[in-house]
């Protein structure tokens, strides 16, 4: 793989390989550590230049470079996986938005050091392989690409930002059109959408996902790699799922960039393709 340093090499591999049809990049040791935080934020943010178009997180602050670190929240808010230390199931980021950017890149400043928060991956081109060798996998996979489920998006990235707003993006979990997510999917998203839109918790639909869940529980390989302070992963946020283990050690510390590949995604964030107040109504 190219050197860091090298940004336009870097450029170059990354899209050469993930022609080959890789999605998920590694690079240990970048040596950005010797910097002072607002150096290596703005390394940080080259890097991710090279890569695409970074986008803001959250709609109010428009924060490029998110700190991933767990902190203290009010009751009755919809934390997302950046703020809170448990397990993060495998997902794709921003599956709530109408238009997912195509990578991100997680920057490891602290890991943790009691032996979690370990990185876990998937390939989405296996789960589909593994859901196709069986009628009812098969099955499966059409419910899942034709479906419209409903992803909640966690408070903070709504509009208001506040506990009582809900938010709902409506969309298929397979996509194989052009410029669409191939994968989007998490699971308590989708839990916390159907909630508030039962009317698309349908018997299909929710035997279509034990199928998924099977499937990734038992059928997919799952990398486990463990982020070692100052590595840096990237990864294509349409064709993998990632997650991350539970973790205790409060000083651990990413930061997060995601990038599309268009200078202004097709759909706005701030126009969710379904948009639901607090009382259920649209
Ligand atoms: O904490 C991690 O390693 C990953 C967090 C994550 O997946 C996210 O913030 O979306
Ligand atoms: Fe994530």
């Amino acid at each position: 793989m190219s050197e860091i340093s090298d940004l336009k090499v870097l450029n170059q591999n990354v899209k050469a390989l993930r022609k080959e049809g890789y999605c998920a990049f590694i690079f240990d040791e970048i040596e950005l550590q010797s910097f002072s935080e607002r150096d290596r934020s703005k390394l940080i943010y080259a890097i991710s230049l090279a890569l695409g178009y970074p986008t803001p997180t959250d709609p109010r602050q428009g924060k490029l470079l998110w700190d991933v670190k767990a902190r203290e929240l009010p009751p009755g808010y919809f934390a997302t996986f950046s703020e809170h230390s448990d397990r993060a199931e495998l997902h794709t980021d921003t599956q709530y938005y109408p238009q997912p950017e195509d990578y991100f890149l997680l920057y490891t400043i602290r890991s943790a050091r009691c032996g979690g928060g370990k990185s876990i991956l998937c390939n989405a081109y296996e789960i589909k392989e593994r859901l196709l060798e069986t009628a009812e996998g098969a099955e499966a996979f059409k419910i899942l690409s034709t479906h419209l489920f409903p992803f909640r998006i966690p408070t903070t990235f709504t509009q208001k930002g506040t506990v009582n707003s809900i938010e709902t993006t409506l969309a298929p979990i397979f996509n194989e059109q052009s410029e669409q997510p191939f994968i989007r999917f998490r699971y308590d998203t989708l839990e916390k959408g159907f909630k508030v839109r039962p009317d698309l918790e349908t018997p299909e639909a929710r035997q279509a996902l034990r199928i998924l869940d099977h499937v990734l529980e038992n059928k997919v390989n799952v990398l486990n790699y463990y982020l070692s302070d100052d590595s840096l992963l990237l990864c294509d946020n349409h064709r993998i799922l990632h997650g991350r283990t539970s973790y205790l050690d409060s000083q651990r510390h990413l930061i997060r960039v995601r990038m599309s590949n268009n200078p202004n995604p097709v759909t706005s964030r701030h126009q969710p393709v379904a948009s639901m107040a607090a009382n259920g109504q649209p």
